[in-house]
């Protein structure tokens, strides 16, 4: 098979699993146990020098790709397909919103979270966390005029870069009372193809 990805049960690595299932392409998953450092190895290290999931290996264009919203980018160009012309800009600056405004904070808040730091001091953890409803509180606020959507009525990858990183920030404090996020990341992973990505991955 020509597509390879190398993936782990992250939300970075879930846009790559979805987009290969909503695009429809046939690929071989290889799991890296990140715990075990399975990404740093010199073998992967080759695919992607950052030691991070996910990577992309196509290999019938010579052609590795990472970062999560790149490979989107990518396979949409690819396919021709969810990255419609008529929302193109739109979309571009949507897929730009989620992998800097929305993974940049939620990034930021788990890593906080999960920190060995000896302090870690209330405040921060609040603020960090307004910043991640802040981002988020945009879709909401986007989503609240009915479009089934991030972009409107149609799907598109602008749906694949937000979904799986919002329904990752579920338990961050101010995030579940984004009602109309909260539907909407339901709604995309309704989709069979957004749903047997999911699963690719657990
Ligand atoms: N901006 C990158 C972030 C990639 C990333 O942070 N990957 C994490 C998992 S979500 C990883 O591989 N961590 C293991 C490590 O850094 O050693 C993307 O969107 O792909």
């Amino acid at each position: 098979m020509s597509l390879h990805l190398y993936a782990a049960n992250t939300s970075n690595a879930q846009r790559a699993s979805c987009a290969l299932e909503e695009f429809g392409l046939p690929y071989t998953l290889h799991k890296l146990d990140l715990s075990k450092g399975e990404q740093k190895t010199a073998e992967f290290l080759a695919i992607n020098p950052a030691g991070q999931v996910p990577a992309l290996v196509d290999d019938a264009a010579g052609v590795k790709i990472a970062q999560s919203c790149a490979i989107l980018l990518y396979l949409a160009d690819k396919t021709g397909k969810l990255l419609p012309a008529a929302k193109k800009a739109d979309v571009l600056r949507l897929v730009a919103y989620s992998a800097s405004d929305v993974s940049g904070a939620i990034g930021a808040y788990i890593g906080f979270s999960m920190s060995k730091l000896a302090d870690k001091p209330a405040p921060v953890g609040e603020w960090l966390a307004g910043r991640v409803a802040t981002a988020l509180g945009q879709a909401n606020k986007a989503l609240a005029d009915g479009r089934p959507f991030i972009a409107g009525d149609e799907f598109t990858i602008a749906d694949i870069a937000l979904a799986p990183a919002a329904r990752r920030a579920k338990d961050i404090p101010g995030v579940a009372e984004l009602s109309h996020l909260q539907a909407y990341i339901a709604r995309v992973f309704a989709r069979p193809a957004m749903a047997k990505g999911l699963a690719a991955l657990a």
